[in-house]
């Protein structure tokens, strides 16, 4: 992990309105895997599903302490695994990146990696598949993340870390039931137009053969999926030299479908998987 020198006496982290005390250190010492996910709720239950596997106590009993005083993000630790929330969308997941890995670096936590646990919109892929990301594109189909500091147009490389693809990939079992494929992410501005729906409030620009032409692109250039975190997290963990990934379920196929008609249970048991992927490779590590 390569933090900006700078940083170096600052001891207030504003988006997890957090001074950074001996206890705080204390707290956050001997991580060595960071495991995020858009909604707190959904990282409350991770941290559940990790005490249930690696604790091995009654979780009937078990309830997680929140580690961040903010109603921003929710983060909780079991053993070296912290689970966090990170909200939707680049800029809420890049704000949370600087100042958990500000934090993970004054606490010692130089080697650790960060895995995005998801859900996504699948391109020409049966709903259910889980995808993990190799490379994370714009909507405009670069493989980038575009900043503009200074009025300066600048776009980072998104490459996700293969060899930790590798590692989650090799620690699954043969009777998953459900399929994983590596391929490549759209990370888009928003829900609806950035990821070409109809269904949107706003009338797109579009029509249905222009998005056909685009779909047509996309599956040439391999991407698998569209979601909201993407370049975010690939470019700012490649310039902090953060071993990272993104493993997320898709709910949807967009060739067929605007809409996610799954039910509530069906919707859960999709989600499910991608942790599911996950704990499967904690378990292996
Ligand atoms: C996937 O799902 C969310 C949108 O509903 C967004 O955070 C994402 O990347
Ligand atoms: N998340 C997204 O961003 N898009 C989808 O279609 C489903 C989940």
């Amino acid at each position: 992990m390569k933090i900006n020198e700078l940083n170096i006496g600052k001891n207030y982290l504003y988006n997890f309105n957090m001074v950074i005390t001996k206890q705080i250190l204390n707290e956050f010492r001997g991580i060595k895997y960071v495991c995020m996910q858009g909604s707190s709720d959904r990282s409350l239950e991770f941290a559940i599903r990790l005490a249930k596997s690696f604790l091995k106590i009654d979780v009937k009993y078990f309830v997680p302490v929140n580690l961040l005083p903010t109603s921003k993000y929710k983060c909780y630790r079991v053993g070296d695994i912290l689970s966090i929330s990170h909200g939707m969308g680049n800029p809420s997941i890049l704000s949370m990146l600087h100042d958990l890995s500000i934090l993970m670096y004054f606490a010692g936590n130089y080697n650790c990696e960060y895995i995005r646990i998801g859900t996504s919109g699948g391109i020409n892929i049966v709903p259910g598949t889980v995808v993990i990301t190799k490379q994370a594109f714009m909507p405009n189909l670069v493989a980038g993340y575009k900043m503009s500091p200074l009025g300066r147009d600048i776009i980072y490389p998104t490459n996700m870390n293969l060899q930790l693809n590798a590692r989650i990939i090799k620690a699954q079992p043969h009777d998953l039931g459900f399929k994983i494929l590596e391929g490549n992410s759209i990370a888009a501005d928003d829900f609806y137009l950035s990821q070409c729906r109809f269904d949107g409030a706003i009338s797109p620009s579009y029509d249905e053969m222009n998005r056909k032409k685009y779909f047509e692109k996309i599956k040439e250039l391999n991407i698998l999926n569209f979601e909201m975190e993407s370049t975010a997290l690939a470019s700012f963990c490649s310039r902090a030299e953060i071993p990272a990934t993104m493993v997320a379920v898709t709910l949807v196929n967009r060739i067929e479908e605007d809409q996610i008609i799954l039910t509530n249970d069906e919707l859960e048991k999709f989600s499910l998987r991608s942790q599911e992927v996950i704990l499967n490779y904690l378990k292996n590590c």
